[in-house]
């Protein structure tokens, strides 16, 4: 009896994916009337329901639906960057059983009863996505007692039918594959350490994805912040829905169908990622934590002694006092300014954590600046009884700013003079889930109030949002405190629009090959998510790592946007020299082959800045139309250009490695491939399958240990021909440190090369922008002939 039930069991686990059933809820009503103004339709419904289509752009459509009541007139989302759009040019048909609406790219049916809403190209007509039940709501508290919180408000969700060859990608941070169909997953920040593949929700909350059928793609940004569920064909093969615990049914459609138009328009809707300096980009050390200054300073110059490049130090928790934010401890760090010029001078910066906890001192006597001033203007957190919510966290009970105060907002950014007066470059916010000893869950935050534009709503709605708003007042803080620098904020929870104020890393991993293996979907899935700056702890936070795994680590990281080495409290030291000479020789050959391609990362970094476009690439985003580009979880582009293959299994030496179509060179022996095939290639520890794609130009940096240590004179470009003997590159260049690049101060500089009878013409095109990066040699070299490894 017993292996049937446990079986039985199984079946079951696996055929639900939530609790929820969503067959259950009320359907809203069929379509009586409409109205259409500048640039929307609304639609009222038979049970009082309305449904409002606003057509932002050629490929942006927003649906907004109110059950049973009129649309909302309050409309606000902190998530939004821009709500003037140009209204583009559009055309209503009626007819008696359907609306059309009409851009020039989509074109929206909508059937009137049942009402089923269906997007279409509008030149080709091929369908894109389409309701497979009518948006619905939760009338009868049918799902009540399967909700995390039934007070939230009305279940509201909708159903798109599943496409039999769908794929799902983005969703923000999931520890999960590229390829998120017959998955699904929930949305509630949560402090997750030690998380493995699988363990759902962790830290951010990006309730975006996109949907990618016959290598068309489109994308639906779900912009509601309560508690939200995504099934992508797990629980039904019928359909992939969308719903949350409350709030309204409001989401946005676009239309690619290219994932790279989509990933630009969404970045104009929820924002831009600013530029960070050009530091950021340059290697970070930290741990759990380096205390006092004195060992700061030896880590610092262990690095430059064994010649390993290092622009940042992280101080974790213990530089403050009694873990007061906005405060250094006396004893461990006497003289901060001090510590900040001293490590100047050897081109190493300092970046402080900052959670969310005030302390609420224990003593009544005692006087705290942040706890004082918060309590007398009424910035913090209250329940709804009015009590003050007190968390626990790490310094013993606490206080949380309501970020949704604009005053709050501002006052906590100028909080950050203590830093920025003592040379501190940048701020890790971490905590931010918001994270509370008492209960992880969240269920005891439930009834905790923000003042939120007025509506007094609490954490079912704000839980969400917390992190967004605490890393805006910090990188406004910044922009404030030293306008003539790039803020530089690092994040662990979010909402989407994050990427406005701040980078990320991926939380409290494992030092362990599955968690490693994990870095690659996580790292594609973010810059699919609008989310471009994004790393992962090198070598893994939890448990003991050893010289293999943290270099297979740095392998992955070298090129990924934020590379930091970070270890928890406990564990065994990290550092790249930790595990001796044989491994921190091949670190050294991967630190400085990623300060090398600054130029190249740089550039790419700028495309994300400017376009959406990630830097850190599943291969689907440069080969849509290549379904074995799909579901590839273990490899990743960096640019256009640069294709790395890793190792993320222990004792591996040798492994496959899909080239799309093209040719394509090996980058350390220079061996050429054609592309469109699967080819099997030696790894051993040293090397990292890496390929470089035929008609591409690399450029070269000089070698240093740190970001500025030389001038970029020359620059190199490495010439890597395609079949016809053409190449060409792009590269980005600005102060790396000022604002200036907002107002036209950078330069791009276009390059062509081609082979001629007498050898490679190269061509440069006219600049653009008006910075000047000063006289500085272009040199280029041509790769022929297959060099031999080792
Ligand atoms: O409860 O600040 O993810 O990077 O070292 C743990 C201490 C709090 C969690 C972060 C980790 C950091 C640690 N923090």
């Amino acid at each position: 009896m017993k292996p049937l039930l446990v079986l039985t069991l199984l079946l079951t686990s696996g055929t639900f994916a939530f609790a929820q059933d969503i067959t259950t809820l009320e359907k809203i009503g069929s379509v009586v009337s409409l109205t259409k103004t500048d640039n929307a339709v609304t639609l009222t419904c038979n049970d009082n329901s309305q449904v409002q289509l606003t057509i932002l752009a050629p490929d942006l459509i927003r649906v907004r639906a109110s059950f049973t009541k009129p649309i909302p007139t309050k409309d606000h989302s902190w998530a939004i960057a821009k709500t003037e759009w140009t209204t583009p040019r559009w055309s209503l048909k009626e007819s008696t059983t359907s609306i059309t609406i009409t851009t020039d790219e989509l074109e929206v049916t909508i059937q009137r009863s049942p009402l089923l809403i269906s997007f279409s190209d509008a030149r080709t007509h091929q369908l894109l996505s389409a309701d497979e039940r009518p948006m619905s709501y939760d009338a009868n508290g049918r799902l009540a007692n399967m909700l995390f919180d039934p007070k939230a408000g009305s279940f509201v969700a909708a159903s798109k039918k599943l496409g039999f060859d769908e794929h799902f990608y983005g969703l923000g941070e999931k520890a999960a594959h590229l390829d998120k169909r017959r998955s699904s997953f929930v949305n509630w920040n949560s402090d997750t350490p030690g998380y493995v593949e699988g363990r759902d929700p962790i830290y951010q909350t990006i309730p975006f994805y996109i949907g990618l059928q016959r290598g068309i793609a489109y994308g639906i940004f779900f912009d509601n912040s309560y508690r939200s569920y995504f099934d992508f064909g797990k629980s039904s093969q019928q359909r992939a829905w969308f719903g949350a615990e409350g709030g309204e049914m409001n989401y946005y459609f676009f239309y690619g169908p290219s994932i790279k138009k989509i990933l630009g328009r969404y970045a104009d809707l929820t924002g831009h990622m600013p530029m960070p300096p050009l530091w950021a980009l340059g290697n970070q050390q930290s741990r759990w934590s380096y205390y006092p200054d004195t060992t700061v300073e030896e880590v610092v110059n262990e690095y430059r002694k064994r010649d390993l490049p290092l622009d940042v130090v992280h101080l974790d928790i213990d530089y403050m006092h009694g873990y007061r934010v906005f405060t250094f401890d006396k004893d461990r760090f006497p003289d901060p300014k001090a510590l900040t010029d001293k490590l100047a001078r050897q081109g190493v910066k300092l970046v402080t954590i900052v959670d969310p906890g005030i302390k609420r001192p224990t003593d009544k006597n005692e006087r705290y600046h942040a706890f004082d001033q918060g309590l007398e203007k009424n910035y913090f957190q209250h329940r709804r009884n009015g009590d003050l919510f007190v968390p626990r966290v790490w310094p013993g009970e606490s206080v949380f700013v309501d970020y949704t105060l604009p005053e709050a907002r501002q006052w906590w950014g100028n909080l950050h003079r203590v830093y920025t007066d003592n040379g501190i470059a940048g701020i890790w916010n971490d905590m931010n889930e918001p994270s509370d000893f008492v209960d992880q869950t969240g269920k005891n935050q439930l009834d905790v109030v923000s003042d939120d534009e007025g509506e007094k709503t609490t954490h079912a709605k704000n839980r969400n949002t917390f992190a967004l708003l605490m890393s805006r007042a910090t990188y406004e803080g910044l922009e404030r405190l030293r306008p003539d620098r790039r803020p530089y904020v690092i994040t662990r929870a979010a909402y989407a629009g994050i990427q406005r104020y701040a980078t990320m890393w991926t939380g409290d991993t494992n030092s362990t090959w599955d968690s490693l293996a994990l870095n690659v979907p996580m790292f594609t899935s973010l810059g699919l998510s609008g989310e471009p700056f994004v790393g992962s702890d090198v070598g893994g936070f939890i448990g003991r790592g050893n010289g293999e795994l943290l270099v297979r680590s740095y392998q992955v990281s070298f090129l990924a946007p934020f590379c930091r080495n970070h270890k928890v409290i406990d564990g065994y030291d990290q550092e790249p020299w930790r595990f001796g000479k044989y491994y921190e020789d091949i670190i050294r050959k991967y630190l400085k082959l990623r300060y090398a391609l600054l130029p190249y990362l740089y550039t790419a970094l700028e495309e994300a800045h400017r376009t959406g476009v990630p830097p850190f690439r599943p291969l689907l985003l440069n080969y849509q139309d290549d379904p074995s580009t799909y579901n590839l979880d273990d490899q990743f582009m960096v640019g256009d250009d640069i294709l790395l293959a890793p190792i993320v299994k222990p004792d591996v030496t040798r492994r496959l490695v899909y080239l799309p179509a093209g040719s394509w060179y090996d980058y350390w022996t220079n061996k050429k491939y054609a592309g469109g095939t699967m080819i099997s290639v030696e790894a051993p520890l040293e090397v990292v399958p890496m390929f470089v794609r035929a008609g591409a130009m690399i450029p070269v940096g000089p070698s240093q240990n740190y970001v500025g240590e030389k001038s970029s004179d020359p620059i190199t470009f490495n010439i890597y021909p395609d079949d016809g003997g053409s190449a060409s590159a792009t590269l980005y260049e600005d102060d790396g440190l000022s604002p200036a690049y907002k107002t036209g101060a950078f330069r791009r500089t276009t390059i062509t090369a081609r082979r001629g009878p007498d050898g490679f013409a190269v061509t440069i095109g006219p600049v653009q922008g008006t910075y000047n990066p000063g006289p500085r040699k272009f040199e280029f070299v041509v790769t022929t002939g297959e060099r031999v490894l080792r």
